[in-house]
């Protein structure tokens, strides 16, 4: 008989919320309550389009607009058959941006940018000001406001038990976004 599937948690958010120091937390408390849980994150760049990317975001290379968005798309498929694969195997995984990050930063795009902002640790990236970052988390905003994706409020200081307790979307106060889901569904 098929074990229980493992559930997979996205961590949404703009740059520097905390996504990835929450992931590691979520994942650490997982596992000490007895659960087998991993951490993934996007992009991956570990892969050859992976580090296409990474030259990219680290304005070492140019890519056109609509390709790089094509190619962060094919950065996500390109792991679906793991994620399926560990999924089935019953193991939960935290995954630290996914198709949201997606749709978010290349429509921010189409905005017209502001002067980047003095921020501590901004502007190592590409997209790393804070005007930039504004238009991305507008667009955060307007993704919760589809009816059909059920995103809720959560702070993220509350307990991890809040994240696992729930089923549905998370936007929480520190400007990060949550989602758990059972499977992976949809364009990733
Ligand atoms: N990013 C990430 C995108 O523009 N599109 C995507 O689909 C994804 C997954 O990559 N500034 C951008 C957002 C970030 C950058 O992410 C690197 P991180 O989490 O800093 O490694």
């Amino acid at each position: 008989m098929a074990g229980r599937r493992g559930a997979l948690i996205v961590l949404e958010g703009v740059d520097r919320a905390g996504k990835t120091t929450q992931c590691c937390k979520l994942v650490e408390a997982l596992c000490d309550a007895g659960q087998r849980a991993q951490m993934l994150r996007f992009p991956e760049r570990s892969t050859e389009i992976g580090k296409l990317l990474s030259s990219y975001l680290e304005k070492k290379s140019e890519i056109e607009a609509h390709a790089v968005h094509l190619l962060f798309s094919a950065n996500r498929w390109e792991q679906v058959p793991l994620i399926k694969e560990k999924l089935s195997e019953g193991v939960t995984l935290v995954v630290d941006r996914y198709a949201f990050s997606g749709v978010a930063y290349t429509s921010a795009k189409k905005l017209q940018l502001a002067d980047a902002a003095k921020r501590e640790g901004f502007g190592c990236e590409l997209y790393e000001n804070q005007a930039f970052q504004k238009q991305v988390l507008q667009r955060f905003y307007q993704l919760m406001e589809d009816p059909t994706l059920n995103w809720k409020r959560w702070n993220l200081r509350s307990s991890h038990s809040g994240v696992l307790s729930a089923s549905k979307f998370y936007f929480s106060d520190s400007r990060c976004f949550q989602k758990l889901r059972r499977s992976p569904r949809g364009n990733p």
